[in-house]
């Protein structure tokens, strides 16, 4: 039965087109630096905030209707959730969801209740999922939002809500793996403190890394062969949060031997929270080695707290998709972890969201394939450096075998170097417009 019933199959129309039902920029098969559009953005279907938000805030309830005409709450509506989610997924081209395991079923008093019913939805999703051709990116659980996990999951000072937060692990990578998931993820929601006058950060930092190693040790016992990423998040809901960014995310899963098994899920709108921009995070993590996977959102200047908008802003596309072709694509994919503002509550809004991000980062993508075609950024970069190559004090310098007697002889030796070359910001950004617009 057809749920959207105003929406059509959404085609590509091209740049002219005035049909808010179609794709301007997006468009599945056209090739760029010899990869499809559609093998280079992997989308994916955020669970919670399509098929779940209704645009509750702190100041008001939900004015959209996510009943799918089933009463909420009930298994009846995990289903009819399940058959718009694919009906969604299939009408945009979409082929990739996300999902945290109180996302797809009602959360029981008892876990053996919430577990039997997440074996029970699996099953129905695994049937949607062969029908379609439409596959898992990544599973997580929600360690967040039930009252119990108020002071954080792996970092809680109960030892109870710990063991009932490995459970939640366990049966989320049992149904991950069950629904062939690429990846897994750990979003530290509460991993983290309001006030250090009752909190043990080492210990709780130590707990979280013994959660993460048993969550390794599960899933690859039971076939996971995927990634599991750590997605950063430097605050909120917590006033501090441990991932703060990729960086220390990084040195975390480092110290603690975490680091062949894990890779980063970086969110738009986590690194600027972290008063980075989403390109610097997926630059740090590309050049470690753990750019796994994207949520793909913006965040607004004049909010300062994690909106999760549809992204729009063309600039900051352009700038991801350029570290991540630089970066040879994902291993994970591009999940909108995105939600319609409050006043746009129709059906029609929810197709419009994602057409609007998925534009975006098609957008992206062709300028920045065209930046790097153009190659003027490379070679102004490359030859930035070139003094490293082409003195013979620089080649010592980047062999390691100089020492700081020797550099200093030398240093007295010119007396004053010269300054190091215009950084040509301006001009460089003259040229992404250029691109962008000429
Ligand atoms: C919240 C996070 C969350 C994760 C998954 O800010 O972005 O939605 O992506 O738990
Ligand atoms: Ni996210
Ligand atoms: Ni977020």
């Amino acid at each position: 039965m057809e749920i959207f019933k105003n929406v059509p199959k959404i085609a590509y129309e091209g740049a002219k087109s005035k049909n808010p039902l179609a794709f301007k920029y997006y468009d599945a098969d056209r090739v760029i630096m010899g990869k499809k559009m559609k093998e280079h953005l992997p989308f994916a279907m955020a669970w919670w905030h399509n098929l779940c938000a209704n645009g509750t805030d702190m100041f008001g309830r939900g004015v959209a209707n996510k009943s799918f005409g089933v009463k909420e709450g009930t298994m009846e509506h995990a289903k009819a959730k399940v058959d718009a989610g694919f009906e969604f997924m299939q009408k945009l081209g979409i082929e990739y969801f996300c999902f945290h395991d109180v996302d797809i079923v009602p959360e029981a008093d008892d876990i053996k209740e919430t577990n039997r019913r997440l074996d029970e939805i699996s099953d129905y999703i695994l049937v949607k999922m062969k029908e379609t051709g439409i596959k898992c990116l990544w599973g997580t659980a929600n360690m967040f939002s039930n009252p119990r996990f108020c002071n954080g999951a792996g970092s809680s000072n109960s030892a109870d809500v710990f063991a009932f937060a490995a459970a939640q692990v366990k049966k989320a990578l049992d149904i991950t793996v069950k629904l062939g998931g690429k990846g897994y993820v750990f979003w530290g929601g509460r991993e983290g403190y309001e006030t250090l006058l009752n909190t043990d950060v080492k210990f709780e930092q130590e707990n979280i890394a013994r959660l993460m190693k048993m969550a390794v040790a599960y899933g690859r016992s039971i076939g996971f062969t995927g990634d599991f990423y750590i997605e950063p998040k430097p605050k909120e809901p917590m006033k501090h949060q441990y991932d703060f960014d990729a960086a220390t995310a990084i040195g975390f899963l480092r110290q603690h031997g975490l680091d062949k098994d894990f890779k980063m899920n970086i969110e738009a709108n986590h690194a600027t929270l972290a008063g980075h921009t989403f390109e610097h995070d997926l630059r740090i993590s590309a050049i470690n080695g753990m750019l796994g996977s994207i949520d793909a959102n913006q965040g607004d200047y004049l909010l300062g707290w994690d909106t999760d908008e549809f992204p729009f802003d063309v600039y900051t596309t352009t700038m991801c998709m350029y570290e991540v072709l630089k970066a040879g694509g994902l291993t994970g994919g591009f999940n909108f972890d995105a939600k319609n503002r409050r006043p746009s509550y129709t059906e029609e809004d929810m197709f419009e969201g994602y057409i609007l991000g998925m534009d975006t980062f098609a957008l992206g993508l062709i300028k920045a394939a065209e930046l790097i075609e153009d190659g003027r950024i490379d070679a102004f970069v490359e030859k930035r450096y070139a003094s490293y190559r082409n003195s013979e004090i620089g080649k010592k310098i980047l062999s390691d075998s100089t020492s700081l007697e020797e550099l200093s002889a030398y240093a007295e030796k010119l007396g004053a170097p010269a300054l190091p070359g215009s950084g040509k910001q301006e001009a460089l950004e003259s040229i992404v417009n250029s691109v962008l617009f000429g």
